[in-house]
C-alpha cells in the first residue's frame, strides 16, 4: 500500500490537471485565438467550433474532477480494505448513450455547413475558377486564359501565390501530383486533403481584401509610417532637383533622417500586421537615394495557404500567399504571370 503521503501527493497532482486545463484555455483565449475570419463561411465553422469546444470543457471538467475526487475519497488508508466491482449494467448503459446523443446532436447541427461548403451540388455559380495542385513541395496554380476554359492552351500558372477577387465565389478544383496534401487556409476555415487521382471541388468567398486588413492592424502606425515617407521623399525631391553640390549636404542628411523615421514607423506598423496573423515579407528599407520611383508602398497583407497534411520532409516549406484584391486588381496580376 502507497503510503498515506503519496496518496495526497498523487492526488492532489491529479487536481493539477483540471486546473491547468482550464488555466490554459483562459489564458490563450483571445491572445493565441483564432485568426481573424475573411471567408463568407467561417462564422458558421466558428459557431460549430465553439459549440463543440463548449461540450468538451464540461465533459473535460466533469471527468477530470471526478478523476481527483476519487484518488483522493478512495486513497489507501489503515484498516481499509479494496473492494472489487466489476460491471455495472445501468451505469455503462448511461455512459454510452450520453455521448451518442451528443454525437448525433453534433451530425444534424454541422450537416447544413458540412453541405454549404463541401457538397458540390449546393456549391453558388462559380465568379472565378481555379486549379491548385499540391507536390511536393509547392502549391501550383491554374487559371483560365483569355478564353475562360479551363485545361486550354492559354491557361495561366502560377506558383505559391494565389490571388483572388473580393467577394467573388471562388471555386477550387484540387488535385495532388504525388502524396497526401492537404489545403488549408485558416483564415477560411476551409481545409480539404488534397488525394493523387482524385478531383476534389471545394469553395470560397472573401468579404474584405488582405489590404483592408492590413491597414486595420497597422493603424496609427500606419499613418505616421505615410507621414515620415511624405517627408522622405520631399527631401529626397529637393535634393535631386538642387545643382549646387554645396547645398546637396544638408538635403541628404535631413532625407537620411526621414528615412530612418519611415523604418521606424514602418516596422511598428508591421507589428500591429503580426498581431492579425500575418505573414509578411522582409521590409524594404528606403535607402536613400536609391528609390526613384514614387513613394513605394507597404508590404502586403497577405494571407496563408497552408499545407496540413505532414507530407514529407520539405513539408515546412509548403507556403503559399493568399492575395485578396479587386478583379481588376486580379486581372492585372494574371497579365503579368502569362
Ligand atoms: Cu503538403
Amino acid at each position: 500500500m502507497a503510503s498515506r503521503r503519496d496518496s495526497m501527493i498523487w492526488g492532489l497532482l491529479f487536481m493539477l490537471v483540471p486546473i491547468f486545463g482550464v488555466g490554459a484555455f483562459v489564458f490563450s483565449y483571445g491572445r493565441w485565438w483564432l485568426p481573424p475570419n475573411l471567408g463568407s463561411y467561417g462564422d458558421k465553422v466558428d459557431n460549430l467550433f465553439y459549440v463543440i469546444l463548449w461540450i468538451t470543457a464540461v465533459a473535460f471538467v466533469i471527468t477530470e474532477g471526478a478523476l481527483f475526487f476519487f484518488l483522493l475519497r478512495y486513497r489507501g488508508q489503515e484498516g481499509k480494505k479494496a473492494q472489487y466491482s466489476h460491471s455495472n449494467r445501468p451505469l455503462e448503459i448511461v455512459w454510452t448513450i450520453i455521448p451518442g446523443v451528443i454525437l448525433i446532436f453534433i451530425a444534424f447541427a454541422q450537416k447544413s455547413t458540412w453541405d454549404h461548403i463541401k457538397d458540390p451540388s449546393s456549391f453558388p455559380e462559380a465568379d472565378f475558377q481555379v486549379g491548385v495542385l499540391g507536390r511536393q513541395f509547392e502549391w501550383s496554380f491554374q487559371f483560365p486564359g483569355d478564353d475562360g476554359q479551363m485545361g486550354t492552351d492559354d491557361d495561366i500558372y502560377s506558383s505559391n501565390n494565389l490571388h483572388v477577387p473580393v467577394n467573388s465565389n471562388v471555386v477550387v478544383s484540387l488535385e495532388s501530383l504525388d502524396v497526401l496534401h492537404s489545403f488549408f487556409l485558416p483564415h477560411f476555415r476551409l481545409k480539404q486533403d488534397a488525394v493523387p487521382g482524385m478531383t476534389i471541388p471545394v469553395w470560397f468567398k472573401a468579404t474584405r481584401t488582405t489590404r483592408s486588413l492590413w491597414e486595420e492592424g497597422a493603424g496609427e502606425e500606419l499613418s505616421s509610417w505615410q507621414a515620415a515617407e511624405d517627408i522622405y521623399h520631399d527631401a529626397w525631391k529637393k535634393w535631386n532637383d538642387e545643382k549646387d553640390t554645396a547645398a546637396k549636404g544638408p538635403l541628404k542628411s535631413a532625407a537620411e533622417d526621414a528615412s530612418r523615421a519611415a523604418v521606424a514607423a514602418f516596422e511598428a506598423a508591421s507589428e500591429g500586421a503580426h498581431l492579425l496573423g500575418a505573414l509578411t515579407f522582409p521590409p524594404k528599407r528606403p535607402e536613400f537615394p536609391r528609390i526613384k520611383e514614387g513613394p513605394w508602398r507597404p508590404r502586403e497583407y497577405r494571407v496563408e495557404i497552408a499545407c496540413a497534411e505532414l507530407c514529407g520532409l520539405g513539408h515546412y516549406r509548403m507556403r503559399g500567399m493568399l492575395i485578396i484584391e479587386s478583379a481588376a486588381d486580379v486581372s492585372k496580376w494574371l497579365e503579368t504571370q502569362k
